[in-house]
């Protein structure tokens, strides 16, 4: 049998030797008592990292964005949400059920608002409205294809939100892919935004582990709603000795799942019938259509899981392909012919 060249996420990558050396090796104490030498280190080192005060170690990406909001909102608020944000979309209306908070979505062009699609719901008077207490941003947005938000763009939300007095949160999961793209460091993102989650656990291969950060008192505040959310763990140590191997020796290598994705979308763009525009692939992800296939996602991908290529479905008529250390140059190549000639099957 063939490989498998699973392009579902970058969260199915395994993680490396160094690793599984780290973690054997691994310093541990109870972190719930602070005594966890390596959690500590690996808090120290992302809070560096990401330019902010201070950082806190959470299982999930899931988890972090819930702490965020927790920590940044009280009950009866409202928070402000881009209608293709992971928070929004898959997060299990967590904001809802745990935070208390209701979205206000806004449909947007890039996955940022503009500053007019902000305004009224921050001028708004709090005797007869919900208080509008957090933005959402997220970068890179993966609904909308894995783009990098540029700066300036962040730079204009947080502005007006610090002319209203609201806070900022960014669901940075992929932020070393967005500052890989942007040409730029990660705090430089980082510095739009109050809060920041980030993930170890995609691209940087962690097998598990987020980071959330901010200043003193809001990691305070997280660590709180991180124990409420059964999050607080013990030995931690044997895990953040991964992810200070991922932050440490993985950043630099995403650039090799950008080339991996440019290559794919490149291929896959032979077939307009994809739709594919390979020019607006800037990370590691490429969506593609099934639509005009006749066909629909679901089974286009079952018939590509048959010849051993693994994809993730992202609606009804939409694929999507994440590049990851797993995935090889001649796996991605691979994948485009059988993902190709599937379609032809179809057309013909
Ligand atoms: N994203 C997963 C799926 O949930 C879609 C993926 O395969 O891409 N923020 C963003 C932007 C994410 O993409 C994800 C995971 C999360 C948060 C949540 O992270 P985890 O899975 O650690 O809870």
């Amino acid at each position: 049998m063939n490989n498998i060249i699973d392009l579902r996420s970058d969260t199915v990558t395994k993680p490396t030797l160094r690793m599984r050396e780290a973690m054997m090796k691994a310093e541990v104490g109870d972190d719930c008592y602070g005594e966890d030498p390596t959690v500590n280190n690996l808090e120290q080192l992302a809070a560096g990292m990401i330019g902010k005060q201070a950082a806190v170690f959470i299982p999930s990406g899931t988890m972090g964005n819930t702490a965020a909001i927790i920590s940044h909102t009280h009950p009866g608020e409202t928070i402000i949400v881009d209608s293709e944000s992971h928070i929004y979309y898959y997060e299990h209306g967590n904001m809802a059920s745990l935070a208390g908070v209701m979205p206000i979505v806004i449909d947007t062009q890039d996955g940022c608002f503009d500053t007019d699609q902000l305004e009224p719901y921050l001028q708004r008077n709090p005797n007869r409205f919900p208080k509008t207490s957090l933005i959402c941003l997220e970068n890179t947005h993966n609904r909308r294809g894995g783009i990098a938000i540029p700066i300036e763009r962040m730079k204009s939300v947080y502005e007006m939100a610090k002319e209203y007095n609201v806070q900022v949160h960014l669901d940075g999961a992929r932020i070393f892919n967005a500052a890989l793209a942007l040409g730029v460091e990660a705090n430089e993102i980082a510095n739009y935004a109050d809060s920041v989650m980030f993930c170890l656990s995609k691209g940087l291969c962690a097998p598990v582990g987020s980071l959330l950060a901010g200043d003193e008192e809001f990691i305070e505040k997280a660590r709180i709603a991180r124990k409420r959310l059964g999050g607080a763990m013990r030995q931690a140590g044997i895990l953040a000795a991964a992810g200070i191997v991922a932050l440490t020796e993985m950043v630099e290598r995403l650039a090799e799942d950008h080339e991996n994705a440019k290559s794919l979308a490149n291929e896959l763009s032979e077939l307009p019938e994809f739709g594919i525009e390979p020019e607006k692939v800037q990370t590691n992800m490429v969506a593609f259509s099934t639509k005009q296939l006749g066909i629909s996602a679901p089974q286009f991908a079952k018939l590509a899981e048959q010849q051993n290529v693994k994809i993730s479905i992202y609606g009804p008529t939409l694929v999507r392909l994440v590049t990851n250390k797993d995935v090889t140059r001649d796996d991605v190549l691979t994948a485009a012919e059988i993902l190709i000639d599937l379609a032809k099957k179809q057309l013909s």
